[in-house]
């Protein structure tokens, strides 16, 4: 791949050779004004991969500088609707044309199975920039009709682009976060300066290249790897990012928001989520213990919208439990390369020992372990796949976000009662029922606070439906055609009408 343009990126891994280690900056492979970098490390074995150079308040400023001018003087918010639709349909088809190679680099950097980062993430964020292509010409306004007694008017609407965005994501789904910021803001005509989690900066780089080679113009995006109080702080701050747009921990989220607040600029935020699956006595037990394992153990529980509290019916309660406990037991965990493994190593050392603090605070509280509790092998990040019976709402694990391998399963006897516990907690970004029973799914599923929820089946992620959370999972909503509200300014013009007859 001829992009990286000659610069050695100071790695003798062939999977990187097209993975600059530098920021991009209004189109320019640049270090950090500091000379700083950090290491990128692989999570089987904590050892580090790639150096990277690290952004800071300088680098931010230099990019936010880039982006206003892209945006103020630049071709991309004033071509045709039609010609960012054929740019973006470049950029979807450049990351299919390079899957293969994206697939392995964000199975290097993150610890998903291959297999996952294969049929998951590169397909799902190729299809995503095909999406929002499709919506480059097609974002337009309303004309409004309006009198009174003293005259005519038509009023109309234009759907403008916000200006610079400031993008933040987590490090669970590297590529298709990115894919779900960047693709509607620029399919709506935005600018960007993007800045991909610490932890996984790799695809994130890649994908600037591709940028560059679908013809992007220079400072439309600019991506800066970098630590969050640092990097990310400072693009929360920056008087010239018009929208802030983040995903991540709920902590972050608030103060993302404060930020926002300061400058009065718009916000969307997607947060954390301790969402409950709800199995209905209805349902044929090994199908659904099934279904329920893949709602939590998806990417390793490191979903936010990973069903993790898992609320079964008394009358198949013991037998569900059994089976569950079976199933996470036969749940194949190792190296993310081998083709029979279904769960690789967590993120990093922290979320390693926060999965591991709250699995013992949950055998403290009196939570029944049925398997797992304890990390897998001594290398590397990797956890046991861990079920805990008997769970109750007053339980630390059936409230906060672990954001690893544990299911929660929790009892219940009717359905008023099963709405009601799944209401209580602070979250609400997605549910799940499985159910046979079609009163049982209408009901439940309007009685949830939750801004998804799937009926048997789960962890579904269609480009076009929006994602987004209740209560403390955040504002706004990415994908579909809701996400372009978020990248939109609404301007009314109202024109006199003159000589109109009455
Ligand atoms: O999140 P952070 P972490 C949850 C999950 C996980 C916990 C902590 O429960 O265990 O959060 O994970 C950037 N200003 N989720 O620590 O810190 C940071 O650099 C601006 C849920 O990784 O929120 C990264 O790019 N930015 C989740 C991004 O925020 C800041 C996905 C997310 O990191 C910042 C990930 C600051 N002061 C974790 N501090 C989801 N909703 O999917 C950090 N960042």
């Amino acid at each position: 791949h001829p992009v990286v343009k000659g610069v050695a990126n100071g790695s003798s891994n062939p999977l990187l050779a097209n993975v600059p280690n530098k920021l991009f900056i209004g189109g320019q492979w640049v270090d950090a004004e500091s000379g700083k970098t950090f290491p990128v490390l692989d999570p089987r074995t904590g050892e580090e991969v790639f150096r990277v150079a690290e952004a800071d308040k300088a680098d931010v400023d230099k990019a936010v500088a880039a982006a206003r001018k892209a945006f103020d003087e630049g071709p991309w918010p004033r071509m045709s609707g039609k010609t960012r639709d054929k740019i973006l349909v470049k950029l979807a088809e450049l990351i299919e044309a390079n899957a293969e190679e994206l697939a392995k680099i964000e199975s290097l950097d993150n610890g998903k199975p291959l297999a996952m980062s294969k049929i998951a993430d590169i397909p799902l964020s190729a299809d995503h920039f095909r999406y929002y292509a499709g919506w480059a010409d097609k974002i337009h306004g309303k004309t409004i009709p309006c009198d009174n007694m003293l005259g005519k008017w038509f009023a109309y609407t234009l759907h403008e682009p916000i200006g610079v965005v400031g993008q933040i994501i987590p490090w669970n789904f590297p590529l298709l976060m990115l894919a779900w910021k960047v693709a509607p803001a620029l399919a709506a005509g935005n600018t960007i300066v993007l800045k991909p989690a610490e932890q996984t900066p790799l695809n994130a780089l890649r994908f600037a290249t591709l940028c560059e080679e679908a013809g992007i113009p220079a400072g439309t995006v600019n991506v800066l790897p970098g630590y969050g109080p640092t990097a990310g702080a400072a693009i929360c701050r920056h008087p010239q990012v018009d929208k802030l747009a983040f995903t991540g921990s709920t902590e972050v989220g608030r103060i993302v928001m404060r930020e926002a607040a300061e400058r009065i600029v718009p916000v969307s935020l997607e947060l954390g989520g301790k969402s409950p699956l709800i199995v209905d006595k209805s349902v044929d037990v090994d199908k659904a213990v099934e279904q329920a394992h893949f709602a939590c153990f998806f990417n390793h529980g490191q979903c936010c919208a990973a069903g993790t509290r898992t609320y079964v019916h008394a009358d198949i309660y013991d037998e569900f439990v059994q089976k569950a406990a079976a199933r996470a037991q036969r749940r194949v965990v190792g190296d993310p390369f081998e083709e029979a493994t279904e769960q690789g190593p967590q993120i990093d050392q922290d979320q390693l020992d926060k999965i591991l603090n709250l699995m013992s605070i949950g055998e403290r509280e009196g939570a029944r372990l049925m398997c797992g509790g304890k990390r897998h092998g001594e290398k590397g990040y990797f956890i046991q796949p861990t079920v805990f019976a008997d769970v109750t709402e007053d339980m630390t694990i059936a409230r906060e976000e672990i954001f690893g391998p544990v299911q929660s399963i929790l009892k219940f006897h009717t359905t008023e009662e099963v709405i009601k516990r799944a209401n209580q907690n602070e979250y609400g970004l997605a549910s799940g029922i499985l159910s046979n029973d079609v009163n049982f799914i209408n009901t439940v599923s309007r009685s949830l606070k939750a801004g998804t929820v799937w009926v048997n089946t789960y962890n579904v992620y269609e480009s076009g439906v929006p994602f987004g959370g209740y209560k403390s999972s955040g504002i706004g909503r990415d994908k579909g055609e809701y996400a372009l509200e978020a990248y939109t300014q609404v301007k009314a013009v109202y024109q006199a009408l003159e000589g109109e007859p009455d």
